[in-house]
């Protein structure tokens, strides 16, 4: 019934023991080969053994992307290198991107929860499955074609872009599964109109979406536009990739991967444990990854717990659609980006000053950046031809190190607001 009839059904006591031995496995690994972790374990006086029971990870500490980020590039594996078989990478808050890495395990370990993901949207074998988001350091590619391998679908790894030639090889292929972040489905089914293709008449049938917010109302459009059934997966680089929760039938909340990852959710001011129900930052320990154990990864992600019992009668706690962030994170296009990270940049390029506004509107269906940024004075007074210049600079140099496309405005001198308190640097007029 489902992919892995085993854990998907597993009685709640057996896995929360299941769990609790996962758990202390884990936090051995990190202790004995992270000098992160033992050094933040042996600061609060923990020992390993002190995990004895599930509660017990509320003695553990917290850990953060500025952690990670610290430790850039392999400082939290817990493993030599010759064992590690594949690195991803995402958006630090600085310059500096975070990465994972995964021995063959790990690898395995994601595919099974992808596939299990996949499976629960209807994807079968006999399916032509276009994967269109992005292949490369972003888990999103590799993470579902690893996925739908395992299922044994047909895989089409178009990645994402070259919108166009999406639509036609949907058409010839006869595709059956679309899989890409949602803002680009909807791209993807704008262009089809314009080539006069109707995909309800194509026989795609489930499209598998993520890696950004979307709201139930974009949910029902896309579906709508594209005949189809929309199903939503969750995750995060640090924790391997998407294949974290995913959606079931109900289309109500995303099942936790419970017996790969232990969720709290807590209160984002005291980082106390919450019960059922009340809403919070999610937190997640890995119980199964080997390269790059993780502990009580705070994902500044905001959701609750729900507590009713699925019909769908699979065991995993369910998580409610995410409401929100903690942080000024940005998700534009799929990409992660953090206010901080742009700044680093416009840094590096003397022309410019460091007071600038991002500003995100929606163009279609995708997100545009907009990046106003005040020219330093003799660069301004030197005429249009040269803040010409300067902004093709600047667009290459954030799209070099981010891979992220923006617009640059170079505004006089003194016009950008001054903070008197918090800076508002971002003005976001996407649709909520
Ligand atoms: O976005 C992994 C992924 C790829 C998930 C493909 C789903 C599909 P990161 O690039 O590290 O990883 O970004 C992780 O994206 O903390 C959330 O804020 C956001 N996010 C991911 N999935 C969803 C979702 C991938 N279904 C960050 N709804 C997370 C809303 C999501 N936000």
């Amino acid at each position: 019934m489902f992919w892995n009839d085993r854990f998907e059904q597993m009685p709640v006591a057996e896995l929360r023991k299941f769990q609790l031995e996962k758990l202390q496995q884990t936090v051995r690994n990190a202790y004995a080969n992270v000098p992160f972790y033992r050094k933040k374990l042996d600061e609060l006086g923990i020992k390993p053994e002190d995990i004895r029971h599930l509660e017990d990870i509320a003695r553990l500490p917290f850990t953060v992307k500025n952690d990670l980020r610290d430790n850039y590039p392999f400082g939290l594996c817990a493993v030599p290198m010759k064992q590690v078989v594949r690195i991803h990478a995402s958006s630090g808050t600085t310059g500096k991107p975070i990465t994972v890495q995964y021995t063959r395990k790990d690898l395995d370990n994601w595919s099974e929860c992808m596939a299990r993901t996949l499976w629960s949207a209807g994807v079968r074998e006999e399916d032509i499955y276009q994967n269109a988001y992005g292949h490369g350091l972003f888990t999103g590619g590799l993470g579902f074609h690893q996925g739908a391998e395992r299922i044994g679908c047909t895989v089409v790894p178009t990645s994402s872009g070259l919108t166009e030639r999406q639509v036609m090889l949907m058409k010839d292929f006869g595709t059956t599964v679309l899989v890409c972040t949602p803002s680009y489905a909807l791209t993807i089914a704008e262009r089809a109109e314009e080539m006069k293709i109707d995909l309800r008449a194509l026989p795609l049938r489930i499209g598998g979406f993520g890696a950004e917010p979307w709201t139930i109302a974009m949910r029902n459009e896309i579906e709508e536009r594209m005949g189809i059934k929309a199903m939503e997966c969750y995750g995060l680089t640090e924790l391997s990739g998407p294949g974290v929760a995913f959606d079931c039938v109900e289309q109500n909340g995303l099942h936790i991967n419970e017996d790969h990852f232990l969720a709290e959710v807590v209160d984002p001011v005291t980082y106390e444990p919450l019960p059922p129900g009340e809403k919070g930052e999610l937190v997640f320990t890995s119980l199964q990854k080997e390269a790059t154990p993780i502990i009580r990864y705070r994902t500044k992600d905001i959701t609750r717990f729900m507590t009713e019992t699925c019909s769908c009668g699979r065991v995993f706690r369910k998580m409610e659609k995410l409401s929100g962030r903690t942080d000024d994170m940005l998700i534009i296009n799929g990409v992660n980006v953090f206010p901080s990270q742009i700044e680093a940049l416009l840094l590096e390029i003397d022309e410019v000053e460091p007071q600038y506004k991002l500003v995100v509107r929606k163009k279609g269906y995708l997100d545009h950046l907009i990046v106003q940024v005040e020219g330093k004075k003799g660069v301004y007074d030197a005429g249009e031809a040269k803040r010409k210049e300067v902004a093709t600079r600047v667009a290459r140099h954030i799209k070099g190190m981010m891979g992220l496309g923006a617009e640059i405005n170079i505004v006089d001198p003194k016009t950008i607001a001054r903070s008197e308190g918090k800076a508002v640097r971002v003005v976001d007029e996407r649709p909520k």
